[in-house]
């Protein structure tokens, strides 16, 4: 397969004015007729090729007549004349067969399509690059209640309709739904007094009752970006449609959102609070994108950053406004370190913006989406709010219709600011995790700080240069109080040193407050001193660090010498948990302890081999300690933590739930799971049914209750979605991998929907004990899946392949099976380009 570079960019030799398609709709044999009008870029000329793939060319023709293109399987290339003319080309698809879920396909009898990032080339043959747009007029016939497309409606009869987008736009933001759907109406009025109608589609029955939140939700997201970024809807409707099977969660196409129904569709009895959490989240970053991404595009698919690392800044932004910017923050933080930084230090190590890929739908990750939105930060951070808010004014105005790059975006700051940001630069182009180590001295009433910053080799890139590094740092007297409020040192050189002046005694440091950016801290500390952080820090962040750091130390210890918790760990968490002052989704965090691969990871970083079942079991008998500690204030806590009145999803109520089942995770292992089983019998909502199950299971106890969960949600797919994964992620390790291989065998499997793939296999990859059983049963199980669903869904498949990522960290036999696995599947007659790309990539 050939690989891709950005050093390699070259525009497109012409340029589209507009483009007419008409969809003849037809499960199997779907007409595509498209006409375009071309005219020659005369600045880069080039050849006519048009993307196209699984399409079968009917006829063309260039200005009326008939022409004979040279066809391949990538696509056609057509002699063409000097001057502007007049594409025009008839296809066939078959939607009904369409697996990939790229390009025109069906879910559950609905047409919906994906295009991003080059999904359009399946449907017709077309320039399909992000540096190509243009104003898209739709026609649709089929006999379906609903025919939707980007942009405003202009005419409809029976069995047709016609849309016209007005925005110019690359092919990747094309989207067509079609079939019967019902829909949950609103409307907003936007700043300057425009009516925008709103809808949600979904099918008629259950769902018709779960759009409200998701509704809601949008407006809020469109009243947001209007009050924070000055951001105005520019369209009369904006549509989002939920379907069911759906590779990534969602997608923003201009006008016409579509959704996994997984990301938008909710209510109380079926969704739990971090599902509300997470479909606010969602709805307002696609909507978001309207104006960092289809307003303002990405030149090519290196610069995917330029939109998503901005837009998912954006996106945290509003959910911190939303409830709580400390609580949000530590969330942020804790998927970063875990799931990035697992990234970013392993074989899959790549640049924020790469510079070659193979296939680009592998590219949409972690390090492209959340390391992106944490330079944004940084470059907030530097240099200022209101610097920051002037610079994306500048953004908006400057590149509105733009197919921009991180040059464009990094000048902006450059024109508002006078900055420099060459250095900055190097995040965007430098892959892996900063190690920044800390050393401090204090004499004659000065306090220094010295830094020095390392990042190790990554793929391709075996030496790395300094890079800019916002420091945020407070400094606390001996006796709590804080002597220096937070202040942001800015390092830029491989070591550096900066000085307090004028202090009485040595400080205690804070360092690196609001996490303000994405390094791995290196300092020797005292459990002592993690635990004054943990009372007396002011920066929320940190006061919840210092604990996650104290339970770290706590659980590698109790691994790696057998010993029991140090009291620091547990007089800490005890008067956390009796601080009623702390908001209870705060507390809630602090009490929840490092997963099963952080701290494979954090013993892996230390220099020693770690064992899953050890650390499982460390886990859960710190839980136990831990409960036993703090038994008699649980009670009190629980009946703190009661929410009265109906379930509202709010920040508030949705804390308070996640602090009464943190506890009731320590009560079951005291009770029985008496209070557990109670809760499940008397829950209203799903975060509490959940809760109460998970509690049960987790103590390998609540056959009844799963069994009955079952039997109560059969019917809703999303609440079926969570007891598959719950089942496997809850079973006990030398379990894991036989209960998902006996729900593959359940009624309700069904590979072809990747939801449901991903709750089962999805769960045994993050049972870290039950996935690195010794025998190596798991590894083989999801090698034998992954082999079987590439041949039906390739970019599901690639992204669950980095189960086995982390493979070098573990003892020799792991690694032999793992590595057998990876072989074994890169040996698999007809791999997809996706697969074969990700696994080539870790076995190095
Ligand atoms: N653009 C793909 C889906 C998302 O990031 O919104
Ligand atoms: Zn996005």
């Amino acid at each position: 397969p050939q690989t891709i570079y950005l050093k390699d960019y070259r525009p497109f030799g012409y340029y589209l004015d507009d483009v007419h398609l008409t969809f003849r709709l037809a499960a199997s044999a779907t007409r595509v007729v498209s006409r375009i009008s071309v005219r020659p870029n005369v600045d880069f000329p080039g050849e006519f090729f048009l993307h196209g793939q699984d399409v079968k060319l009917i006829w063309a023709k260039i200005d009326g007549a008939d022409v004979t293109p040279v066809v391949s399987a990538d696509g056609l290339t057509c002699d063409a004349p000097d001057g502007p003319f007049v594409w025009e080309a008839e296809v066939e698809i078959s939607p009904a067969t369409n697996t990939a879920l790229e390009g025109l396909y069906m879910s559950n009898g609905v047409y919906c399509t994906q295009c991003e990032a080059e999904g359009f080339r399946k449907i017709t043959f077309y320039p399909d690059r992000p540096d190509v747009m243009s104003v898209f007029c739709v026609r649709i016939e089929g006999e379906l209640p609903v025919l939707l497309s980007n942009g405003n409606p202009t005419s409809h009869g029976d069995g047709w309709a016609e849309w016209l987008d007005p925005w110019p736009k690359p092919a990747y933001l094309f989207a067509l739904v079609a079939g019967d759907l019902v829909a949950h109406s609103d409307g907003f009025t936007t700043m300057s007094g425009k009516d925008v109608a709103l809808n949600i589609y979904v099918r008629p029955g259950p769902d018709e009752a779960k759009c409200a939140f998701g509704m809601g939700a949008l407006k809020r997201s469109m009243k947001w970006d209007e009050d924070v970024y000055g951001r105005e809807y520019d369209l009369d409707i904006f549509n989002i449609v939920a379907v069911d099977d759906f590779n990534m969660g969602a997608m923003e196409n201009k006008g016409l959102n579509i959704f996994n129904s997984s990301c938008v569709l909710a209510s109380p009895e079926t969704s739990t609070d971090s599902n509300f959490e997470r479909i606010e989240a969602i709805i307002a970053h696609e909507y978001f994108h309207n104006w960092t991404g289809n307003r303002i595009t990405c030149r090519d698919w290196f610069q995917l950053c330029l939109k998503e690392g901005l837009t998912v800044f954006r996106d945290q932004q509003y959910t911190g406004d939303q409830g709580s910017h400390a609580v949000k923050r530590i969330e942020d933080a804790i998927t970063l370190r875990s799931r990035q930084f697992r990234e970013d230090n392993g074989p899959l190590a790549h640049p924020v913006r790469p510079e070659s890929f193979i296939e680009i739908n592998n590219f949409y990750t972690i390090t492209v989406y959340e390391k992106g939105a944490e330079l944004i930060g940084m470059l907030k951070r530097l240099v200022g709010d209101d610097a920051y808010r002037k610079a994306l004014d500048l953004y908006f105005t400057r590149h509105d219709g733009d197919a921009a790059t991180i040059e464009d975006w990094l000048q902006v700051f450059e024109d508002t600011t006078g900055r420099d940001l060459t250095q900055f630069k190097r995040w965007y182009s430098q892959a892996g995790t900063p190690r920044v180590t800390v050393t401090d001295d204090f004499k004659d009433g000065v306090y220094a700080l010295h830094f020095e910053q390392q990042t190790p080799p990554t793929p391709g890139q075996d030496s790395k240069s300094a890079q800019v590094i916002p420091i945020a740092v407070g400094l606390l007297s001996q006796d709590g109080t804080e002597v220096q409020p937070t202040t942001v040192l800015e390092m830029t050189a491989t070591t550096q040193s900066f000085a307090f002046n004028g202090l009485a005694e040595k400080p205690v440091p804070s360092l690196l407050r609001d996490f303000s950016a994405p390094v791995i801290l290196q300092r020797d500390q005292t459990n002592v001193e993690r635990a004054f952080l943990m009372t007396h820090d002011t920066d929320p962040f940190n006061k919840w660090d210092a604990g996650d750091a104290l339970a770290k130390d706590v659980l590698t210890k109790s691994i790696t010498e057998n010993t029991a918790p140090d009291a620091a760990y547990l007089d800490g968490i005890t008067a956390i948990l009796r601080n009623d002052a702390l908001d209870p989704a705060f507390r809630a965090l602090c009490l929840s302890l490092p997963s099963e691969d952080d701290m494979a990871k954090a013993l892996h970083d230390a220099g020693t081999v770690p064992d899953p079942l050890a650390i499982h079991h460390a886990i859960e008998a710190l839980k136990l300690t831990t409960a036993q500690h703090v038994q008699d204030i649980l009670p009190r806590i629980q009946a703190d933590m009661i929410v009265d009145g109906p379930y509202s999803p709010d920040a508030k109520n949705a804390g308070k739930r996640s602090l009464a089942n943190s506890v009731l995770g320590l009560l079951s292992r005291l009770d029985d799971g008496a209070a557990a089983a109670k809760q499940y019998a008397d829950a209203d909502n799903m975060t509490m049914q959940l809760a109460g199950l998970a509690a049960l299971l987790r103590i390998s106890k609540g056959e009844d209750q799963s069994a009955a969960f079952r039997d109560q949600w059969r019917a809703d797919r999303l609440v079926m979605d969570k007891w598959f994964g719950l089942t496997v992620s809850l079973a006990a390790p030398d379990l894991a991998a036989d209960t998902a291989l006996r729900l593959t065998q359940e009624p309700d499997f069904d590979m072809k929907n990747p939801n449901r793939f991903r709750a089962v296999f999805g769960a045994l990859a993050g049972h870290s004990a039950g996935f690195h059983a010794p025998s190596g049963v798991s590894y083989r199980l999801l090698g034998d899946w992954l082999a079987k669903l590439d041949a039906i869904n390739p970019q599901t498949t690639a992204r669950m392949t980095t189960a086995f990522e982390t493979w070098r960290r573990y003892d020799v036999g792991r690694q032999d099976q793992m590595r057998d696995v990876l072989e074994t599947l890169a040996k698999t007659a007809g791999l997809s380009r996706d697969t074969g790309e990700m696994v080539g990539r870790m076995l190095g």
